[in-house]
């Protein structure tokens, strides 16, 4: 039985440092009024998607830091972000914003959420896991910083799957459903959330595919030159982004394919304050692994795909049928050691 979802990433271009707050989620709204034009059910907005993506800058104050983050339990009632929750509403479309998390007790988080318009509410929240680049900046003036270990903690509601209603017809409930039938694959979709540099550990996708997951989403901020974190080898600043590009296309194909679920990646891209340049790319892929849809610019685009949930039954079942095939007893290592013990010398 086919499980057809209408899916979109919305990939928003340069947000700069001055940027207003209105004038940025104004244009949310509208990517999101034209993924209604298309009848789009689900539309996933970036990393950090409501400013510019600040870790790149030293803040010596707190209260201009503060000025980055959302504050409070529910962003979705903030004054900036009602209208974005009002319209999807409105047009009957769930969607996933990424945004800097200040909580009530002062901790920082880099946060996903996903509001569900069926529900009228957020019905998932995902903080990031793997907060990438260093507590301190570079002393090298020219390097641009990641400061996400400054400024977040990280992510303490660990990879949470959750069922999403309203997405597909006719889903199997708890109430109609057989005791001894098997019901995988029949229900609401199981959805996960990743946000960045979580895409690029494989840990993450496979304890959201543990849970049945058929569809991963992520918002991105990935700089396409960035010498000092990257570690790669010199090359030109077109080589860089090309290099960058073909590892978050690398890390989005392989890991959907390895864990049999759809992704969908967003991207936050172009040349921030004119300056700071981010990759684009957001795309949708299958459970193969194939890209269905890629975005063609480096500015805020709508990338659309029609999915069928359905699909995933082969990979679960045949090549990565978990029950059947994988051995634990030789996994240990993964979750009892962090770092990398390298061999004794001979
Ligand atoms: N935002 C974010 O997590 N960006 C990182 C940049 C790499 S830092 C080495 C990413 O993984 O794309």
């Amino acid at each position: 039985m086919a499980r057809t979802v209408k899916v979109a990433a919305a990939q928003v271009g340069a947000v700069h440092l001055d940027a207003d707050r209105k004038e940025t989620v104004d244009r949310l709204v509208a990517l999101l009024r034209e993924a209604a034009a298309q009848k789009v059910q689900l539309v996933v907005f970036p990393e950090c998607t409501l400013t510019t993506f600040f870790p790149r800058y030293l803040f010596e104050s707190q209260e201009e830091l503060d000025m980055y983050f959302e504050h409070g339990e529910d962003v979705t009632t903030s004054e900036h972000v009602k209208s974005l929750a009002e319209e999807a509403r409105k047009h009957n479309i769930d969607f996933v914003l990424g945004y800097a998390e200040r909580t009530t007790e002062g901790t920082g988080y880099n946060t996903c959420i996903y509001y569900s318009a069926t529900e009228g509410k957020v019905v998932s929240k995902y903080r990031k896991v793997h907060l990438p680049g260093t507590k301190e900046p570079f002393e090298d003036p020219d390097a641009i910083n990641q400061l996400e270990k400054r400024y977040f903690e990280p992510g303490n509601l660990g990879f949470q799957a959750f069922r999403v209603p309203g997405l597909v017809s006719n889903a199997l409930k708890k109430d109609s459903a057989g005791a001894d039938e098997n019901n995988a694959g029949k229900g609401d979709p199981i959805l996960g959330m990743l946000i960045c540099n979580d895409r690029r550990w494989p840990e993450a996708w496979r304890v959201y595919s543990l849970q049945g997951v058929e569809l991963i989403v992520f918002g991105f901020n990935t700089g396409s030159n960035m010498a000092h974190l990257w570690g790669s080898k010199p090359m030109s600043s077109e080589q860089a982004e090309a290099e960058a590009l073909f590892h978050s296309r690398l890390v989005q194909q392989a890991n959907s394919y390895m864990n049999a679920c759809f992704s969908i990646s967003s991207a936050r891209c172009g040349f921030d304050d004119g300056k700071f340049d981010l990759i684009a790319g957001s795309a949708i892929c299958n459970p193969e692994g194939h890209l269905l849809a890629e975005a063609k610019t480096k500015g805020d685009e709508l990338v659309v795909a029609e999915i069928d949930l359905s699909e995933c039954r082969q990979g679960k079942e045949k090549t990565f049928d978990f029950a059947r095939h994988r051995r634990i007893e030789t996994y240990g290592l993964v979750v009892t050691q962090t770092g990398v013990v390298e061999l004794p010398l001979l």
